[in-house]
């Protein structure tokens, strides 16, 4: 027999390697991690068609309507980027599907590069669509067929859920053959596609029907397995705190659930009629724990502060013994900007105007920390531009907003439309460092490149500002910090509303190394000006005077652009 071929692959890849065998033909996403490797995987396949959205919301319907024009599709995205899809995951629940649609949701419980740890399985509850829970790279490849069966029998969108140790946790994962799937073309049904109301209470009464039928599917389900060993002491669990009970209490029986929405009642029941001791292990909300307390069986559950943060195995016995959890202060190094890192040039000039800035998120939500400490909010993607509306509404002039390129795409076009018809002033600052740095440098629109590495047509930022209706657009280097602290200081305080786009590319991507900056000690007065724009390659020494690591500066000069003495010379 031929030995299988195995590849060595995290959660993402896995399960895009399970995809791609299961035989999807489309896949949308706006990147987010942990997600991001999933597209990055699927856009390497030559029979995946495979595409970055300008975000989440479009990525969802455009995948979706491939599903209803008969193609198995996928859409993924970070836990956050399911709030932008929203609208179209409620109603797409109550259409259903034509051919099968995998939505994937990669969550942060413990916010290693997120603004929230919000837990997506209460998604599958409140979309009313099954949820399958994979603990490792092998399930979460192993599930995606299973998932694409489930929504082609049960006509519905099906939700996997991955976490941050699943998706970016590697093993040995066995590869399979692509099957071969027909595409299933499209045949009109208004009553099931076009949800007005009359057709949408219709399929409401379908889709309560539909979670009656699916739950006894999930009762039966092979992703749902009862490990009996010792019966003293019994288990419920799911995606990979089943890892974690699994090594830290090796006798007990465990109940593994890998369906766990619709739940499968019976299959609990069972289990807890042959164990004494029951103790629930889920990480963040309290999804198993409600739902086995509504059977009104007898049960132990973690103390309420596990719901907050990543479980780890170590935390076992605290979570056995139902003790509170012990919140320990992060040791590890604080983020900061690369060297050469173009936000930090606008920052500085931000800094030394003194003016409010509302933030956004990506690489440069980091000019919110010292010693730049710039930006006084960041919430969501947009929220940048559109909460610098809300500011000048309240505070007048002297109001910046900030927002990335890609950020901008994704969904800071339609602040900018509100902020130009609502009559706001002052000034919007898009950071254009020419990618998405944030998850890994992707191309957006504005790049003018796709996923799969092709030639797209280029969105022009500075012509879309002007059609949105901006009084002045200006476009410039954001290493230009004199000539940014003029027209910054203008703009803001015009009676207009403006845009400026620093336009330098992201050292990520620009891998171009000048020679670093000199320090000339006759110069330095010590007053440390230069140490504001947070550059680490930059350092006092214990004579007071500036030490320049010459392998971290790449030559922006940013630095010396604020040494009045001529100490730091390009
Ligand atoms: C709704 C949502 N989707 C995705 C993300 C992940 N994410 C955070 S910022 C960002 C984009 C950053 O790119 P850009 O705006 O160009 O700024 P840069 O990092 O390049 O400075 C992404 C994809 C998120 N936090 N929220």
């Amino acid at each position: 027999m031929k030995n299988p071929d195995i590849k060595f692959l995290s959660g993402d890849e896995a399960l895009a390697q399970g995809a791609y065998e299961a035989g999807l033909a489309f896949a949308a996403a706006y990147p987010g991690t942990p997600s991001t490797e999933i597209l990055e995987t699927l856009a390497k396949f030559p029979e995946v068609n495979a595409q970055w959205s300008v975000n989440e919301k479009v990525a969802y319907e455009v995948a979706f309507g491939a599903s209803i024009a008969g193609l198995r599709s996928l859409y993924a995205s970070k836990h956050v980027g399911f709030n932008v899809a929203m609208d179209p995951l409620m109603t797409s629940a109550y259409i259903g599907v034509n051919a099968g649609f995998i939505l994937v949701t990669a969550d942060d419980p413990g916010l290693h590069s997120s603004q929230n740890e919000q837990d997506n399985r209460l998604l599958a509850k409140f979309a009313k669509i099954p949820l399958l829970e994979p603990s490792s790279p092998s399930e979460a490849k192993a599930c995606v067929p299973y998932a694409f069966t489930l929504s082609e029998t049960f006509d519905t969108p099906v939700l996997i859920r991955l976490t941050t140790r699943i998706a970016h946790t590697k093993e040995n994962v066995e590869i399979g053959e692509r099957q071969h799937v027909q595409p299933r073309g499209f045949t009109p049904n208004p009553a099931k596609y076009v949800m007005v109301p009359g057709h949408a209470f219709r399929r409401h009464i379908e889709l309560e029907k539909r979670l009656v039928r699916l739950q006894e599917e999930a009762e039966a389900s092979p992703l749902n397995r009862m490990e009996m060993n010792d019966l003293s002491f019994g288990i419920i669990t799911s995606g990979v705190s089943y890892l974690y009970a699994r090594e830290m209490f090796p006798t007990a029986s465990i109940l593994k659930l890998g369906f766990s929405y619709p739940f499968p009642e019976k299959l609990i029941r069972n289990f807890a009629g042959q164990v004494k001791d029951i103790l629930i292990i889920e990480e963040l909300e309290p999804m198993l724990e409600e739902e086995v307390a509504r059977l009104g069986i007898k049960h132990r559950a973690r103390h309420p502060s596990f719901r907050i943060g990543e479980l780890r195995p170590e935390d076992m016995p605290a979570v056995n013994a139902g003790q509170e959890r012990v919140f320990e202060t992060p040791t590890t190094r604080k983020p900061v900007m690369c060297p050469g890192c173009p936000h930090r040039g606008v920052y500085s000039v931000l800094k030394k105007l003194k003016l409010t800035v509302t933030g956004d998120i990506g690489c440069y939500t980091l000019g919110a920390l010292p010693p730049l400490s710039v930006i006084q909010t960041c919430v969501c993607m947009g929220a940048g531009i559109t909460m610098f509306e809300g500011f000048s509404k309240a505070l007048g002039k002297g109001v910046v907003g900030v927002i990335g390129d890609s950020t901008f795409v994704h969904s800071g076009i339609t602040g900018l439309v509100s902020a130009v018809y609502n009559n706001t002033k002052g000034l919007i600052i898009i950071l254009d460092n020419e990618t998405t740095a944030m998850t890994g440098t992707q191309p957006h629109p504005a790049t003018g490149e796709t996923i799969k590495g092709v030639p797209a047509k280029r969105l022009i930022l500075e012509d879309l500002c002007r059609a949105c209706g901006a009084d002045h657009v200006d476009v410039m280097s954001a290493y230009d910090t004199p000539g940014l602290e003029k027209i910054i200081k203008e703009r803001a305080q015009e009676d207009a509303l403006s845009v400026l786009i620093t336009r330098t590319p992201c050292k990520l991507i620009d891998r171009v190394k000048k020679s670093p900056v000199r320090f000339i000690a006759e110069g330095c007065r010590q007053c440390g000006l230069c140490l504001n724009v947070g550059c680490p390659a930059l350092s006092k020494t214990e004579s007071g005077f500036i030490h320049i690591d010459k392998n971290l500066c790449v030559g922006c000069y940013v630095c010396s652009s604020y040494c009045k003495f001529g100490a730091l010379k390009p």
